[in-house]
């Protein structure tokens, strides 16, 4: 389980986007949008790094740390 700290996730359109992002990553991830707090708890057997560069390209940089 990692913990993504995302900018620029402000509102719901976001949320989704960094959604899609993640699942564009790995289908089979786990994620938990939390627009409030701006992070995404993510359950993936996938590099995190991936999961990673998918949000930024999203238009979402972004930092992660291990939970
Ligand atoms: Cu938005």
């Amino acid at each position: 389980m990692y913990e993504f700290n995302i900018q620029n996730m402000t509102c719901g359109h976001c949320a989704g986007a960094v959604e899609k992002a993640i699942k564009s990553a790995d289908p089979a991830a786990q994620a938990q949008v939390d627009l409030t707090s701006r992070t995404a708890k993510v359950q993936t057997g996938i590099d995190p790094v991936t999961v990673a560069a998918a949000i930024e390209k999203a238009g979402y940089p972004n930092t992660f740390k291990t939970l």
